[in-house]
């Protein structure tokens, strides 16, 4: 049977992960896959994480298995980081998810199974992993314009007038914060029109939301989010703890739906619980027990939240640098865009000659649409990137 199955595409992240670390050269710079590195290149456990791993270590009983839809008092807590109290609680369904990917994945096969029919607008362009699930699971999906190649920030005059082609019942997916690939993100009007315009056409906006803490600090960043979620009558929130906990390889997420009335949300529980069980049974606790024990611990939360800032802060200052060394070597303001962007990403807008130049000639990694992860950058490595940029013709 084997023999019937179809080579598929590589995911070009992870691919670009092996290759990075076949490549000898001592001075390579890893700017590929969206992970956050310090100043010397590791992804640090928090350390909040830690202590919470130790008490949960030491308090834990037992493994027994907790609810199909994870404990509640992990959905309770994650979902009060996200939304505030943007939502009623009696109108919010939640299950706990093997990560971002799982909730994203679980609220389109909701998607699925209300409105099989339905579109979902993607930005363009987005995180990859986005048009791969939705084509795995046959559903319809176009683009919508998000960025301006040129100018590097939104090009929301062409994202609105894309989405008045929405139709009723269509999913748009939207990014929390920090969007992936490019870092160009919506201020917050901005998302009040999109709200508005979505609200027109009675579409049921999917946002994925990655990177809260990354941007703008934890309540901005959440900002767009709890406004979408308080005013439109459904909405689909998959959030993520991989990056804002460094939790990655524990997988630990949450998909929110928020329903019109107490009733549209019971039902909608119970779905999110049957889809776990068809999926995987009960999902994973251990990332999502930490989660739960720092938010719901004062110490254990301001101590996160203050080496989230730590890492938020350090992020932009690179950001600054960058933009600041590639202004000395131009003479221009061409990459203010740089210090403009936030979270992880920027997109650069170089072509993939020039991307495939600066892995050859600078052994300086980033993914072939230009996408730069800032985090891989440090105080050394910054000037090498601008004389690698300018030297390749950006
Ligand atoms: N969505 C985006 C845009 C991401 O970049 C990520 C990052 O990894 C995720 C979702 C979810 O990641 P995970 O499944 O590791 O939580
Ligand atoms: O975009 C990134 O780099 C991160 C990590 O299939 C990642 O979101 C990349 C590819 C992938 C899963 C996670």
């Amino acid at each position: 049977m084997f023999e019937h199955l179809k080579d598929l595409p590589a995911d070009k992240i992870i691919a670009l992960m092996a290759e990075y670390r076949a490549d000898p050269r001592d001075n390579k710079v890893d700017l590929g896959v969206g992970v956050y590195k310090d100043a010397s290149g590791n992804t640090p456990v928090m350390r909040a994480v830690k202590k919470a791993e130790k008490q949960l270590w030491e308090a834990e009983t037992t493994k027994t298995y907790t609810a199909l839809a994870g404990d509640p008092a992990f959905g309770r807590a994650l979902s009060g980081l996200v939304l505030g109290d943007a939502v009623e609680e009696d109108l919010l369904a939640l299950a706990a998810q093997p990560g971002g990917t799982g909730a994203i994945h679980q609220a389109l096969e909701l998607i699925q199974m209300a409105t099989p029919e339905a579109t979902v607008w993607l930005s363009a362009p987005t995180w990859p992993n986005h048009p791969s699930i939705i084509r795995h699971l046959g559903m319809k999906m176009t683009e919508y314009r998000y960025f301006d190649n040129e100018t590097r920030a939104v090009d929301f005059a062409g994202m609105m007038e894309d989405l008045q082609k929405v139709k009723a019942g269509d999913v748009v997916l939207l990014h929390g914060a920090c969007h992936n690939p490019t870092g160009a993100n919506l201020t917050l009007p901005q998302w009040d029109e999109v709200a508005t315009l979505l609200e027109t056409k009675a579409a049921v906006p999917l946002i994925d939301i990655a990177y809260q803490g990354f941007g703008d600090g934890l309540e901005a960043d959440a900002a767009g989010t709890r406004l979408v979620a308080a005013r439109l009558p459904e909405t689909l929130i998959a959030a993520s703890c991989s990056k804002n906990f460094g939790l990655y390889r524990e997988r630990t997420g949450l998909l929110m739906a928020v329903a019109p009335n107490a009733k549209s949300k019971a039902l909608t529980q119970a779905t999110l619980a049957h889809l776990n069980r068809q999926n995987f049974s009960f999902p994973p606790d251990h990332g999502a027990r930490l989660v739960q024990m720092i938010l719901d611990d004062p110490e254990l939360r301001a101590d996160w939240a203050a080496e989230l800032e730590e890492v938020r802060t350090g992020m932009l200052g690179l950001r600054t640098r960058l933009a600041d060394a590639l202004r000395a070597r131009t003479g221009s303001d061409r990459f203010g865009f740089i210090a403009e962007h936030r979270g992880m990403f920027s997109r650069l807008g170089a072509t993939p000659e020039q991307v495939a130049y600066m892995r050859d000639k600078h052994a300086i990694y980033m993914v072939g649409d230009s996408r730069m992860n800032i985090a891989g950058l440090n105080e050394n490595t910054i000037d090498l990137l601008a004389d690698a940029i300018v030297d390749a013709g950006v």
